[in-house]
Formats: C-alpha cells, sequence, structure tokens
C-alpha cells in the first residue's frame, strides 16, 4: 500500500516536471493562478497582481487607523471627548480618494473586459484567418462543431476520462489527469485568431480556461462569444464552472493546442471518422507543452 502510494506520488512529481510552464494544470498546494498563455491572460494577471497592492494598502491604512482611534482615544485615554459633527476638509478627502481609487481600478478593469469579450480586441482580422469552433455544453459533456455550415462540417464529442472504462480508460502513466482528461479533446491551432460560438442544449453551463483568462456562460438559446490566440503549443485544461446538475463535475474542458501543419491532420482525421474524434492521430503526436513524454517519466 505505502510503495503504491510512493509510486504515485513520485508518478504524480514525474508528470510535474516533465509539464513545464505551458502545460500548467492545478498543483497540489499551489496558491497562485496557472500559468497565464496568451496576451490578454498575461494582462489580467498583471491588473490582478496590481488591485492585490491596492487592497493590501487599503486594509492597512484602515487597519491602522482603528488601532489608533482605539489607543488615542479610547475612555481612559480621552475621558472628554469633543463634540464637533463635521469637518469638511476630511470630508472631502474621504469621498474623493476612494473615488479616485474606483477610478483607477475601472480604467484597468473596463478595457480588459471588452478584450476578453470583443473578438480580437477590435482588431480586424480577414475572416479567412479567424478559425470558428461552436462550442455546445451537454448534460454532461461538451461537444465542439468544426467548419460549421460548410460541406466540412463535423461534431467531436468530448466526454471526462474515467478509470475502469471500456472504451478508453484513463491511464495517469499516459499523462492523463483525473476529472481534466477527455476521451475527445477539442483542438485549435497555434498563433491563429480562434473565435468560439458557445451555447447549450438543456441546461446553463460554463465554458472556462483559466490559463486563458476566459469563461463564459452557455446558455440555450443564446449564442455567447468568446477568443483567444495562443503562441505556445499545449494542453489546456478547463471545467465546466455553472452548476448544471447532478455529473457538474464530471465536464472537463481538454483543449489541444497545435502547430499548424498538425491542426490540419487532425483536422482531416477527426472529420473523416468524427465519432473517433482524430484520437489516434494525437495519441500519436508527443503531447504537446510537455518537454519529455510523461510515459518515461516512471
Ligand atoms: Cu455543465
Amino acid at each position: 500500500m505505502l510503495r503504491k502510494t510512493l509510486k504515485v506520488l513520485a508518478l504524480g512529481a514525474a508528470s510535474l516536471a516533465a509539464a513545464g510552464s505551458a502545460w500548467a494544470v492545478p498543483t497540489p498546494g499551489g496558491i497562485d493562478f496557472q500559468t497565464p498563455v496568451t496576451e490578454t491572460a498575461k494582462k489580467v494577471h498583471a491588473f490582478h497582481s496590481e488591485v492585490l497592492w491596492i487592497i493590501t494598502v487599503i486594509v492597512a491604512v484602515v487597519t491602522a487607523l482603528l488601532i489608533w482611534v482605539m489607543v488615542r482615544y479610547n475612555k481612559r485615554a480621552n475621558p472628554v471627548p469633543k463634540k464637533f459633527s463635521h469637518n469638511t476638509v476630511i470630508e472631502i478627502i474621504w469621498t474623493v480618494v476612494p473615488v479616485l481609487i474606483l477610478v483607477w481600478i475601472a480604467k484597468g478593469s473596463f478595457p480588459l473586459l471588452y478584450e476578453q469579450d470583443v473578438a480580437f480586441n477590435g482588431e480586424q482580422v480577414a475572416e479567412a484567418d479567424v478559425v470558428d469552433i461552436k462550442v455546445y455544453g451537454n448534460m454532461w459533456y461538451w461537444d465542439y462543431t468544426y467548419n460549421q455550415n460548410t460541406d466540412k462540417e463535423f461534431v467531436v464529442e468530448s466526454r471526462m476520462l474515467r478509470k475502469g472504462d471500456a472504451d478508453r480508460p484513463l491511464v495517469e502513466t499516459r499523462g492523463d489527469l483525473q476529472q481534466l482528461s477527455t476521451d475527445h479533446p477539442m483542438v485549435a491551432p497555434v498563433g491563429r485568431y480562434v473565435r468560439l460560438k458557445i451555447t447549450a442544449r438543456d441546461v446553463i453551463h460554463s465554458w472556462a480556461m483559466p490559463q486563458f483568462t476566459l469563461k463564459v456562460d452557455a446558455v440555450p438559446g443564446r449564442l455567447n462569444q468568446l477568443w483567444f490566440k495562443v503562441d505556445q503549443p499545449g494542453i489546456y485544461y478547463g471545467q465546466c464552472s455553472e452548476l448544471c446538475g447532478k455529473d457538474h463535475s464530471n465536464m472537463p474542458i481538454e483543449l489541444w493546442v497545435l502547430p499548424q501543419a498538425e491542426y490540419d491532420a487532425w483536422l482531416a482525421a477527426a472529420q473523416a471518422d468524427p465519432a473517433k474524434g482524430g484520437r489516434e492521430y494525437l495519441d500519436s503526436l508527443p503531447r504537446p507543452g510537455a518537454t519529455t513524454q510523461v510515459a518515461s517519466a516512471q
């Protein structure tokens, strides 16, 4: 039992070491966000750190003020309190300073909201250069439509891997991750503008990808949009982030970002047999983003 536990731990450490930053996933004991991999995500992280500093200073100042009042103006230290109830100067200061802080935060926040929401941050990109993927949330899996409204349209269904499954069981030595790996991952090309059109067939789900700092609800009868451009091949993981029912925790998002040539090859393979989702082709590739194969690390 102990030996087995140790082996699992060693394997976990080895796969983490093999993973590198581009392959970042939630790690036991981790306290920071996952490594950002898009320009937008990097800006969101920088903005988060800036707001964290602002909050820290505010908390420190308010705490110091409270302590000062408690020590200097308690009943013993200040037995006869003054009776005034207004001070115009201080009232203007404590109104204007918080307003200025909020304006400063809004100035950093609103452009980022726009950037995440409006395709390509308002940049004009030729339609031919855009990769469109339609995303459907279902109870309880995701499916991805490629080449929508063309004669090459096909749908890949993406379900969570489980240990002991008949079709494709979860195999940790292969690099599969519990609650994150899927039978047929979503695939996108590296360095290109990818536009997701997101909706749902039954209840509200939410498509979320922490390393891209993207999250949007998948709402039946409504089309939401997200976009990203990743400059690093890799496997990125997310999860349904809107409580959608009993298997809400079992609908992960696994996204392989591949170089254009490999993406094209996967597209052809998946289109030829959508039920297999190009899985064989993906299995033939070295896992993108990993410096070494996880399987060889045991
Ligand atoms: Cu869901």
